[in-house]
Order: structure tokens, then sequence, then C-alpha cells
């Protein structure tokens, strides 16, 4: 696989820290490189220990590569190789050692809700595209507030709870602003959502995240479902309103010159050939 590009983002999100420079060449593990010194950077807000975040390794050996309790420390791309204590990214060097913003040494896991719709006219007609003459797919995407690019509305698995409920709640609190929402009108959209997120998904991705959050020690793995609202008339109508991590939320046209968020565009790719929609 091409070597992850985002997860080598020369300044770490958030701060002023500047990854160790890794070229291509470079990523892979099992090229020797004694001169490789990447820059140790955990953010204060993991350091303060938040709920969601692991202590520094040394005061806390936890499972890895196992089910730790009720935090799942196993990788969807199978073992992961453990150093000095610390686990090893499976996509290679990122140029920073430490968890950078994640919480979780090893994997951190997320779910990320593909919802599309067909693009139609005023009069309810499919849309063609004119290169392609494909119909076009639209998917509810939202601009995070933590770097302002546009992606799918995922979120972390919390301990213990299942990836449907994962894809469901995270794109209730971000598309669906569900967490400003009243008990009763919580209670309607949930019904609504419910239904399209009971019905079978289309699986499209499992796996490592090109995040830029990834570190030699932490990184972001996802499972991505794709729920299909093919007669337009179910989640099409509700009304999408920006919550929790999110700034905006709108329909987007799927188109492959989108620029998205880590490897997103990837997801959409399959969701798209998947669907034969235009791409
Ligand atoms: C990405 O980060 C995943 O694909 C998912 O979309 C997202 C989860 O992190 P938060 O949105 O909770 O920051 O790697
Ligand atoms: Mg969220
Ligand atoms: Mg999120």
């Amino acid at each position: 696989p091409a070597a992850p590009v985002k997860a080598r983002c020369p300044v770490y999100p958030g701060s002023d820290t500047h990854r160790f420079l890794v070229s291509d060449d470079k990523v892979d593990w099992d090229t020797d490189w004694p001169q490789y010194s990447p820059v140790n950077y955990t953010a204060p807000t993991v350091l303060k220990k938040p709920v969601w975040a692991d202590p520094e390794i040394g005061a806390f050996s936890p499972q890895f590569n196992s089910l730790d309790g009720s935090v799942d420390r196993r990788s969807h791309e199978g073992p992961y190789h453990i150093q000095n204590g610390k686990p090893l990214n499976p996509h290679g060097r990122t140029g920073l050692e430490g968890r950078g913003l994640l919480g979780r040494w090893g994997p951190n896991h997320a779910a990320d809700p593909i919802v599309t719709r067909w693009k139609r006219d005023s009069t309810g007609q499919l849309v063609l595209h004119t290169n392609s003459q494909l119909p076009v797919l639209q998917f509810v995407s939202i601009k995070r507030l933590d770097c302002g690019e546009w992606a799918i509305p995922g979120g972390m698995v919390d301990p213990g709870e299942r990836i449907s409920q994962t894809l469901q709640r995270e794109f209730s609190e971000e598309a669906l602003n569900s967490l400003q929402a009243s008990p009763s009108e919580r209670e309607e959209t949930q019904k609504r959502i419910t239904e399209l997120f009971d019905s079978a998904g289309l699986q499209v991705y499992k796996g490592y995240v090109d995040d830029p959050r990834n570190t030699d020690n932490a990184w972001m793995e996802t499972v991505a479902v794709n729920f299909h609202d093919e007669s337009g008339n179910s989640v099409s109508e509700l009304p999408l309103q920006a919550g929790d991590d999110a700034g905006q939320v709108s329909w987007i046209d799927v188109d492959s010159s989108l620029d998205l968020y880590a490897n997103h565009l990837h997801f959409l790719e399959t969701v798209a050939k998947e669907r034969n929609a235009h791409w």
C-alpha cells in the first residue's frame, strides 16, 4: 500500500510541533535508519488524564493486541509490534513519537457513517452527471472544527460500545446536533434515523486511517459503513444541524475531485463504485 501522507504532515495538528521529516522510502520500519530521531509529543489535553485517555507507559502496561477490559486494543489489521513497551504504528514511521492528540496507545478505534441519497432535480428526477452520464450520489458531510476540513461525521468508539451504536450516535451528534436537542426532539429524530441505521449497511472500509493525528505509537482505525436512502424520503428529509465537533453540515455531491479529511475520499470512491454512481 502507498505510504501514509497525512500522518506525515509537517506540523502536528493543534500544536507548533514539527515532525521529524520522513521521506517515502523511509516510512517502512524494516528500512534501516539509525539517524531517525522522532520528536516526542503528547498533547497537554491527553496528559491531563481525561477518561478517554490512557496514562503514560511505565505507570501503566496495557494488554496490547487484545480486548483489555472494555478497551479494544486489537488492530483491524492484525497483531502490531511492541518496542520498549510501546506499540509501533503498523503503517510505519510518522516522525513523531508519543500520542499527540490521541488518547490510546496503539489503535484508536472510530466508526464512520456514510449516509447517502441520489441527487435529484426539482421534479424529483435523478440527476445524471454531464461527463459520466451516471447518477450522482450525495453524502452528509461535516466541516470539522479542529482543522476546517470537510469529513464524514465519524467519531470514536466508546469503551464497550458496539460499532453499530457508534455509527448512529456520531451521526446524530455531529449532523443532527442531538446533544443540544430536548429529550422529546431527540426521541423523534432517533426514531427516524434508527430505521435507516437498522437497515443493512454496506461496509466499505475497515482498517488504518491516514489521519494527521497519527504518531509512531498511536493511530486511528475505523469501520466505515454506508447507509443509503434509495427513495430519498427517509433520512433525506431530516433537518441537518451541525453539532459537537462539527462546525457545518451539508449534503455534498460525491465526486473524485473532492478534498476531504484523512483518507475519507477513498471510502467514498468505494461507495460510488459499489452503487454504480458517478465518480
Ligand atoms: C478519522 O477521525 C476517522 O475516520 C473518523 O472520521 C474521525 C474520528 O475522530 P473524531 O472525529 O472523534 O476526532 O480518523
Ligand atoms: Mg463526535
Ligand atoms: Mg468526529
